[in-house]
């Protein structure tokens, strides 16, 4: 069952976003003294005492938008108060009755459903008196409030609870999958996550830079329930104008940390750019899942191949070259949901789990294949490998010097268990231990769970006593084999046929040219052979 909503609704800059970000205890609404900076609905959902609801944060009412994109946030606003079961009425007491809270007001008087009047910004009780002015809008005595001080805070949750429809104590259902979308200006990201939520949950335009806050959209496809978190664009820091597009960089990133897969969106018309550049270190910093999504591929598709656009991407992004491509019109619908489908896919595979003893007989043969060089006149051995964690799947292994091992040959082994394992299309962290570490292994605190055990809660041997000599050295003398040449990767999503009619929400198999990355990750004991990575050919 749908949560109930509870819409924070007034005329700009009475302190909404700074109140909604207050009741959720934490920093999700952009606030800036510039009013009007909210545009879309921006929601969390919180639970007080067993009664969980949906907050939602929205534009300033009766505000001429700079982009001209005011009817935009008016009928996002619209759309707020006709969900809601409750409404947050919000007005500044130091300010006292403005025309537009007038208006406001008149609006909200037939709208048959609770109305909490509100005041904001009573910082300490000297304003109190000022309160009686706020009569005259008709709803009685408000509730005083500071968000900046939380003065209020308590009275006004349960004003809410008391006012919630009864049968509201219900969790809400857990989340299947969570993607960040990401990208520069204009490319469409709001547009893909109208299209998978199937209604203009979120203000879509030609203007750049209409998203400003990163927005959590839930939706639901076959009954799960998923999150797209829609984010500003961003754009080189030089061309930045003001604070709030200052931040942009940066609230994308916390999506991109907040997220199971990241969609890093692309138009098929321009260029890659440094932010780009910016955003892809990031998603390898954070070892997310991710995929590259061209969009607008109906502007190009009669003048450009998917493989040459994969190409380009492949050579200006050689860090990623397990990231799987895909070619979608968002604004059609075209191939959003078969997007979906690959992400959760991702998703899987990055919790997959690989036995020690395939782990260990993968890596025995990689060393095998191609002698690590020698470094500091050593060279580096593993005596042991265990998969310590998933989300992000990551390797321990027991050597004998961290030190050893520089990033050709960690990219080398990477490759090898990217080629041979479950996990062909995520990122896989390998972390190094020297033989005499004594069970801890280096690493972030809390990032691991326990290092000194595999997945299957068996002690990894710390080799702190005699070792045998017959794990992963190389034998001696041995030709240095030359490392596999790099594919070129592409799961490319092509374009679905124009007939709506014939869209579908699963991938058709009998036209996946190569296999996609869910027939890599089925079972847990077999390590499948590599495959061609998978073109989606429809
Ligand atoms: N032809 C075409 N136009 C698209 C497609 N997807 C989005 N657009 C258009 O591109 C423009 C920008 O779309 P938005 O979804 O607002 O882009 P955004 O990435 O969210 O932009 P910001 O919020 O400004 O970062 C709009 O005019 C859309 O109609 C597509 O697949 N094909
Ligand atoms: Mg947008």
């Amino acid at each position: 069952m749908p949560l109930p909503i509870v819409a924070i609704v007034g005329r700009p800059n009475v302190g909404k976003s700074s109140l909604f970000n207050t009741l959720a205890n934490r920093r999700i609404s952009i606030v800036d003294p510039i009013a009007g900076v909210t545009r879309d609905r921006v929601s969390t959902l919180l639970e007080y005492e067993g009664r969980h609801f949906e907050l939602v944060d929205t534009g300033g009412m009766g505000i001429q938008d700079i982009d001209n994109l005011t009817e935009d946030v008016e009928r996002q606003i619209q759309n707020a108060i006709e969900t809601a079961a409750v409404v947050l009425f919000l007005v500044d007491i130091r300010v006292g009755v403005t025309p537009l809270d007038q208006t406001v007001a008149e609006r909200l008087r037939s709208i048959g459903r609770p109305v909490i009047f509100v005041a904001n910004k009573a910082d300490d009780s000297n304003l109190d008196n000022a309160a009686t002015e706020l009569y005259r809008l008709g709803y009685g005595p408000p509730l005083l409030v500071s968000a900046n001080s939380r003065r209020g805070k308590e009275d006004l949750i349960y004003a809410i609870i008391d006012k919630l429809p009864l049968d509201t104590g219900e969790a809400p259902d857990s989340v299947e999958l969570k993607l960040a979308i990401v990208g520069r200006r204009n490319v469409g990201k709001s547009t893909f996550i109208n299209s998978l939520a199937e209604e203009e949950r979120v203000i879509v335009s030609e203007v750049a830079g209409t998203t400003r806050d990163s927005i959590d959209v839930r939706f639901e496809r076959d009954g799960k329930t998923f999150i797209a978190i829609d984010t500003a664009g961003v754009r080189k820091k030089s061309s930045m104008s003001g604070n709030v597009e200052f931040y942009s960089l940066h609230r994308a990133e916390r999506s991109i940390r907040r997220a199971d897969v990241v969609l890093h969106f692309f138009d098929a018309r321009t260029r890659v750019g440094r932010v780009d550049k910016q955003l892809a270190e990031y998603i390898i910093e954070n070892h997310k899942p991710a995929i590259f999504v061209v969009n607008k591929w109906d502007l190009v598709m009669h003048a450009m191949e998917t493989e040459k656009m994969a190409k380009y991407l492949r050579d200006v992004f050689p860090m990623l070259d397990h990231v799987p491509i895909a070619f979608v019109t968002a604004k059609q619908g075209k191939n959003t949901i078969r997007l979906l489908n690959l992400a959760q896919q991702l998703y899987k595979q990055a919790g997959q789990r690989l036995g020690t003893g395939e782990l260990n007989r993968i890596l025995k043969n990689a060393f095998a294949n191609n002698v690590p060089p020698v470094r500091f006149n050593r060279v580096a051995k593993v005596y042991y490998a265990a998969q310590v964690a998933v989300f992000p799947p990551t390797i321990a292994m027991v050597t004998n010097g961290p030190e050893l091992f520089d990033n050709t040959y960690t990219k080398y082994l990477t490759k090898v268990l990217r080629d041979t394992s479950p996990f062909g299309e995520v990122p896989i962290k390998m972390i190094y231990r020297a033989k005499n570490e004594g069970g801890k292994i280096r690493g972030k605190p809390g990032e691991v769970e326990d290092l000194a055990v595999d997945l299957d809660g068996n002690p990894i041997p710390d080799f702190s006593g005699e070792i045998e000599p017959d794990e992963f050295p190389p034998p001696p003398g041995r030709e240095k084999a030359k490392p596999a040449r790099t594919k070129v990767k592409v799961a490319a999503i092509k374009e679905e046929p124009a007939d709506p009619s014939e869209k579908r929400s699963e991938p058709r198999r009998d036209n996946i040219v190569n296999k996609a990355p869910s027939q890599r990750i089925k079972s847990k004991k077999k390590v499948p052979k590599p495959k061609k990575p998978g073109v989606w050919d429809i």
